[in-house]
């Protein structure tokens, strides 16, 4: 059996303050193609479809667009999806028993009640039946009433328990997918700055508790990497949804199940969004060169080395480069002025700083009579403390 793993779509996303429409659609038409051409027997997609919770009519527009092109393809393929923390799992159901007659299985939300149970579909190949059990995302509190008798510890007690109770028959083959922050074996996820994961890792979940699967399909973590075991991945997102993810590689993950008791395979197929995302250092002389060469269709973070003062260098470089996201400077003045802030934080005086404040406004020293009055302000001040 081979399906395709795709997760975190972020459909309605934006990248600093441009709208993502138009990339989203391009990908989610390559994704349609690679269907069509490959004919998988399933596609899971492991949450976070939309980017917000109540997402833009435009983004359910473009969701709707995909599941109808995919829905038309012949024989059928069944989809497989589940919330993410971004979704509303409520909204995601809409509909849902209706759907199941066009093989398109969601479950939005995880069960809240001791006689609702994770979502179980099973399709069938030539080595026999393979169970894919739906698990959206979850919060140890949104499940607790699920156990009336027990008390939920952390993460990987709720899912370890919600797994449980479904008595897995783990001498057949089964398929997992989740939306959650996975960690175990000594290994914890690279992460980006377009997740929202918890600093601290309080809501990490062990992989001991999904050990058993044959193939786990995970979404949450927007860089296709495995978390342990080869079979327990994450497939990242379609498109770089952060300047953190400039140097990501993303694809499409298309996993081949085999025999009970056989790794599947795992392949990653290219994509190609309509404009990508870059980071680019060097003189503004050098990136307007770049940029007219080729690179001003693509996204841009630039940052400019020139020791020379620039005139108007956001407005040159927006002329070359449409989509540019962000401009910073990196040049002995910037770096001087990030070493007497760090000499400040250590070695000086309130009233030193304070020094440093006035002839940094005003372009001149601080009087005498000023040095005076604002070392009483802050002996007043250090005393009320
Ligand atoms: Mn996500």
């Amino acid at each position: 059996m081979r399906f395709f793993h795709l997760s975190d779509l972020h459909l309605g996303k934006h990248l600093h303050h441009y709208n993502l429409k138009e990339d989203q659609i391009h990908i989610l038409k390559e994704l349609t193609d690679y269907a069509r051409q490959l004919h998988p027997d399933a596609i899971v997609i492991a949450g976070d479809i939309y980017d917000k919770s109540v997402p833009s009519a435009e983004a359910v527009t473009m969701f709707d667009g995909f599941l109808t092109e995919l829905a038309a393809i012949r024989p059928v393929i069944p989809i497989f999806m589940i919330g993410g923390n971004h979704d509303s799992g409520e909204r995601l159901d809409y509909v849902r028993k209706l759907l199941d007659s066009h093989e398109i299985y969601i479950s939005g939300r995880p069960p809240i009640k001791p006689e609702e149970h994770l979502r179980k579909v099973t399709l069938q190949d030539e080595y026999g039946p393979v169970h894919f059990y739906l698990m959206p995302f979850l919060k140890p509190s949104y499940v607790r009433n699920v156990f009336p008798e027990e008390i939920l510890e952390d993460y990987t007690d709720a899912v370890g328990k919600l797994i449980q109770r479904e008595r897995p028959d783990y001498s057949q083959r089964n398929v997992l997918v989740s939306h959650q922050f996975y960690t175990g074996n000594g290994q914890t996820p690279q992460t980006c700055d377009s997740e929202l994961v918890q600093v601290g890792g309080l809501d990490n979940v062990d992989i001991v508790t999904i050990k058993d699967f044959d193939y786990v399909a995970l979404g949450h973590i927007h860089g296709f990497q495995q978390v342990g075991m080869p079979y327990i991945r994450y497939c990242g997102t379609p498109l770089k949804y952060s300047v953190s993810e400039a140097d990501h590689n993303k694809g499409l993950t298309v996993v081949t199940l085999k025999e009970k008791g056989q790794l599947p395979q795992v392949e990653c197929l290219p994509l190609h969004p309509l404009r990508d995302v870059k980071k680019k250092r060097g003189t503004l002389e050098e990136i307007l060169k770049e940029g007219r060469e080729g690179d001003g269709v693509h996204y841009v973070s630039v940052t400019l080395t020139d020791e020379a003062e620039l005139y108007k260098p956001r407005e040159q470089l927006n002329l070359v480069y449409p989509w540019l996201l962000e401009v910073r400077m990196d040049n002995d003045r910037t770096r001087r002025r990030l070493e007497v802030i760090e000499e400040a934080v250590e070695l000086r005086t309130p009233l030193e700083m304070y020094q440093d404040f006035y002839r940094e406004v005003h372009g001149r020293e601080l009087s005498t009579e000023g040095i005076e009055a604002m070392g009483k302000l802050l002996e007043n001040i250090k005393e009320d403390c």
